[in-house]
């Protein structure tokens, strides 16, 4: 089998999504995701400029020999671009093998270790109040595992919570909005959210919340001490993981499971956390982190030190990259849970797709390959407009991590 051809299509319904095509000469195709959330036309113009020449004529079964030769011969290693164009490539390749081979991805990554992909979603609410009420529907719906945020009294716009009423989509068209930001605040009010939720919600549903990297390490110590007898399934991105060391001085203090990742492209960006034992779930996701090929050596290498998985999720994870996180999580032996925040119906029309959820868990389909496929009449209608992630200032109006 030969690649003949090879498309990039970004498009925008109701998000922006960077979607690769390649097409074979035995008529199978993969469908990759290369979707970087507020820098979408940098990876596609990588993927058209400098990675689709040189797939052409090359076998899509020899996906180790494609990676590597993205990878190293690219001279330039590493980063959210190249990782995220590397991913596209990748999954749509092992969506041909699967489709060639006539099976499901998750058969060709060891088979099913478990019946189903336990999963978290997104609940928040303005007050403690509503947050309550958003984690009892979701349970109501069936989640085992939920995660909360909450609107921080003196503190404007909160991250994790949406405004005007809306769903919570990370991304915002137009310029970047300016979110407000109080650590002393957040750090007085998370503790009584929490207590509160345990009070009304019980002991026996996971419940997870996400700092998002807007902690010192001590003060994200202090955080996971008080939330140790709220029980947290983790803590989520307590600190920028730039300095991978600022995590030991968290685990000197707290018990409160840590998870982190969810911005690294790379196995080295967690090299120190993953052998230090520093982390419990490790959040790189296939799209960013170079694709299914990368991420199991990951989860390999996660494996020998009791790191288990956690993946992104969130809707600027095109549902490829969903699909592509079920069949994985079925697989592996070190899975711990999948993020999912639901897509908009209109995403879900122009990318249908055979994965399901029932009772807390996920499918990913019994389908050959990924069982995701792109309506391209459908996506001509909702052309790319440009989307930035918001921005976060102190109170004082320092720039800080959002
Ligand atoms: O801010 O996906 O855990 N989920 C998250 C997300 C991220 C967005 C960034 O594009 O932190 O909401
Ligand atoms: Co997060």
């Amino acid at each position: 089998m030969k690649i003949v051809d090879a498309r990039v299509i970004v498009c925008s319904p109701d998000r922006n999504f960077v979607t690769l095509k390649i097409e074979t000469d035995e008529g199978i195709y993969g469908l990759g995701d290369g979707t970087l959330n507020g820098r979408e036309m940098a990876v596609a113009s990588y993927l058209s400029e400098h990675v689709i020449p040189c797939l052409i004529g090359r076998d899509p079964f020899d996906i180790e020999d494609i990676w590597q030769y993205l990878y190293r011969g690219a001279y330039w290693r590493r980063g959210p671009v190249t990782m995220s164009a590397i991913a596209a490539v990748d999954v749509a390749l092992w969506d041909i093998k699967g489709k060639a081979l006539k099976t499901p991805v998750y058969n060709l990554l060891g088979g099913k270790s478990r019946q189903g992909v336990l999963v978290y979603t997104h609940a928040n609410g303005k007050t403690v109040d509503e947050t309550v009420a958003s984690v009892r529907r979701y349970m109501d719906a069936g989640y085992l595992a939920v995660r909360a945020q909450c609107a921080v009294p003196g503190v404007a716009s909160s991250y994790g919570v949406p405004k005007g009423g809306k769903p919570y989509e990370p991304a915002e068209r137009g310029l970047p909005s300016e979110d407000v930001w109080s650590t002393e605040r957040y750090l007085n009010f998370v503790p009584g959210l929490f207590e509160r939720l345990r009070a009304e919600v019980g002991h026996d549903v996971h419940l997870l919340h996400d700092v998002h990297h807007r902690l010192t390490p001590i003060e994200a110590a202090r955080l996971g001490k008080s939330l140790e007898p709220y029980h947290l399934f983790w803590m989520e991105d307590p600190t920028p993981a730039e300095l991978q060391e600022g995590f030991a001085l968290i685990r000197q203090h707290t018990t409160t499971p840590i998870a982190t990742g969810e911005v690294f492209n790379s196995v080295w960006d967690a090299h120190d956390l993953i052998r230090k034992q520093w982390i419990d779930y490790i959040r790189m996701t296939i799209v960013h982190g170079g694709g299914i090929t990368h991420l199991k050596k990951t989860a390999d290498f996660a494996a020998l030190y009791q790191v288990k998985t956690g993946f992104h999720g969130a809707t600027d994870l095109s549902p490829i990259t969903m699909a592509a996180a079920l069949h994985f999580g079925l697989a592996i032996h070190n899975f711990g849970i999948q993020e999912h925040m639901h897509h908009s119906e209109l995403t879900d029309r122009v990318f249908p797709h055979e994965y399901s959820f029932n009772a807390g868990y996920m499918y990913p389909g019994d389908a050959p390959g990924l069982g995701v496929e792109i309506d391209e009449a459908l996506v001509s209608q909702y052309p790319y407009q440009r989307a930035y992630l918001p921005v976060a200032r102190k109170l004082d109006g320092t720039m800080t991590d959002w």
